[in-house]
């Protein structure tokens, strides 16, 4: 053998090795967020806003259960806290279905839907390990108008949740 082979293979070698470094790093700990409608993290990962660390990552909003913010006390994900970042708002009815996207699916206490700080939903999971798909119908109660939607998914086994938001235009439907 001579050094041919070698050489080709250090020169695939350091051709893949920065493609692998610019792979988002959020499978090791991958969860779960909304993606219909899109939630402020989903039109991150969409493009329809541009974003930081987010967009790579959007189902990585996990935090401490209890929070009431969009970014669930995540400093890198700020910007989901910011109202005035050009969010696009959804047309819907009364009546929205929520659809999540969860890449680990972790046993979980509850699901809830909070509107200006009223939870307007919570549908309990009873500490199963849910689909990796799975949809609510939540009825908004009356509300019109442009609304942001807090969504938690309350793990079962761990101290922390989930937090996605979502933008609604509510009767624009
Ligand atoms: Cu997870």
């Amino acid at each position: 053998m001579n050094k041919k082979p070698k050489l080709a293979a250090a020169i695939v070698g350091a051709a893949l090795a920065p493609a692998l470094v610019a792979i988002p790093t959020s499978t090791a700990s991958a969860h779960g967020y909304i993606d219909s409608p899109p939630s402020r993290q989903a039109q991150c990962a969409q493009g329809t806003v541009p974003c930081g660390a987010i967009k790579y990552e959007p189902q990585s909003v996990e935090g401490p259960k209890g929070l009431t913010s969009c970014s669930g006390g995540n400093a890198g994900f700020a910007e989901l806290d910011d109202d005035g970042k050009g969010w696009t708002a959804t047309p819907v009815g009364n009546s929205v279905t929520f659809n999540w996207t969860l890449t680990a699916a972790h046993r979980t206490s509850t699901w809830e839907y909070f509107i200006g700080g009223n939870r307007v939903a919570v549908f309990d999971q009873g500490g199963q390990q849910p689909p990796s798909q799975l949809s609510h119908t939540v009825d908004l109660g009356g509300v019109s108008g442009k609304q942001k939607v807090l969504a938690v998914w309350n793990v079962a086994d761990t101290a922390n949740a989930f937090y996605a938001c979502v933008d609604l235009n509510v009767g624009g439907e």
